[in-house]
């Protein structure tokens, strides 16, 4: 590449070469396509993709759609590729519908990392979708599970759970519904599923449905908020319901919100994710790929954090506080 590199400066008109077919990725320009403005989850991943970014020399922009919806994320991924990006790091709004826009973006020599969701079944290896170099998010199923046997402990092994995610094509959201289910079934007999309501990451709407469910079913002994906002609409209407304790509440997500409910005892677990490491960890992967270094593996987690009244105050349940 040295004669290609001699031979494009000896040419005065000369383009510059795309970075994947440089000598280094720096310089390149990263695009980071969020799941949706305004979320502090994705503020703090952005901010970890920038230090990231500018740890590597390379040049990140970002942008995303202002809901969840994969017909106003495919035009945000296709605006990237016209103005020529060298990578794309995604959190794609549908497992099936962002494929395309994507796929199109790869076979022009873009690689594509994505966050947080994932696309076709999530499994880049063997799975119906195998163009990703890379796929960074949390073990959701886990961590669903793991919020709801906690609940579920919380409410002293007995009673109905009602369940809040975002929207039915937020792969993360229904694998924690999913978990949840899981650990509901796990408890046996004494434990039960209240619903599943899908709040479209609108705290407005979590809090109007679970005013509604708590009214049609009395016996809620728990709710599980699978997201920011679906555990924030939660928290407001079991305290406009003067529910507190009686009524306890596992949130997964940690905004600054969550953590004051936490320890005012409207909310009792919060789960963090690593949103700034899951940014940093997939441009760093979409890095090594415009260098054309091995990126593996090409699924991988990234631990959450418990964050309970016993811990927060400790400096790792602290350092877990999305920072936007
Ligand atoms: O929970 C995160 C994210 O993991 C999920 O995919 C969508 O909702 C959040 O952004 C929080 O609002």
């Amino acid at each position: 590449s040295a004669l290609l590199a001699s031979t494009v400066l000896a040419c005065s008109s000369v383009i510059a070469l795309p970075a994947a077919h440089a000598d280094s990725a720096k310089g390149a320009t990263i695009a980071l396509i969020y799941g949706i403005k305004g979320d502090p989850f994705y503020m703090t991943m952005e901010r970890g993709a920038r230090e990231e970014a500018a740890k590597l020399g390379v040049k990140l922009v970002a942008d995303g759609p202002s809901q969840w919806n994969p017909a106003l994320q495919s035009p945000i991924i296709d605006a990237m590729v016209a103005r020529n990006v060298d990578a794309l790091v995604v959190v794609p709004n549908d497992p099936q519908a962002m494929i395309a826009s994507l796929q199109t973006a790869n076979t022009r020599g873009i690689p594509v990392v994505t966050a947080d969701t994932t696309l076709g079944d999530g499994d880049y290896t063997k799975g119906s979708v195998t163009f990703p170099v890379a796929g960074i998010s949390s073990d959701n199923f886990a961590g669903g599970k793991l919020a709801c046997t906690a609940l579920i402990k919380a409410m002293g092994g007995k009673g109905k759970v009602y369940i809040l995610v975002s929207t039915p094509n937020v792969v993360s959201d229904t694998k924690r519904r999913d978990g949840c289910k899981e650990a509901i079934k796990e408890a046996g007999p004494g434990v039960g599923l209240a619903g599943v309501d899908y709040t479209q990451s609108n705290s407005a709407i979590a809090s109007n449905d679970t005013q509604a469910v708590l009214q049609r079913n009395p016996d809620i002994a728990g709710i599980f908020g699978g997201n920011t906002f679906s555990a924030e609409g939660a928290a407001a209407a079991i305290k406009t319901a003067n529910l507190q304790g009686a009524v306890k509440i596992a949130s997964f997500d940690a905004p600054q919100e969550a953590i004051n409910a936490l320890k005012d005892k409207t909310i009792d677990l919060v789960i963090a994710q690593q949103p700034a490491l899951i940014g940093a960890t997939a441009v760093k992967d979409a890095f090594d790929a415009l260098e054309s270094k091995t990126v593996s593996p090409k699924n991988s987690f990234v631990p959450f954090v418990t964050i309970t009244r016993e811990n927060v105050d400790t400096q790792a349940a602290q350092a877990a506080i999305y920072r936007t």
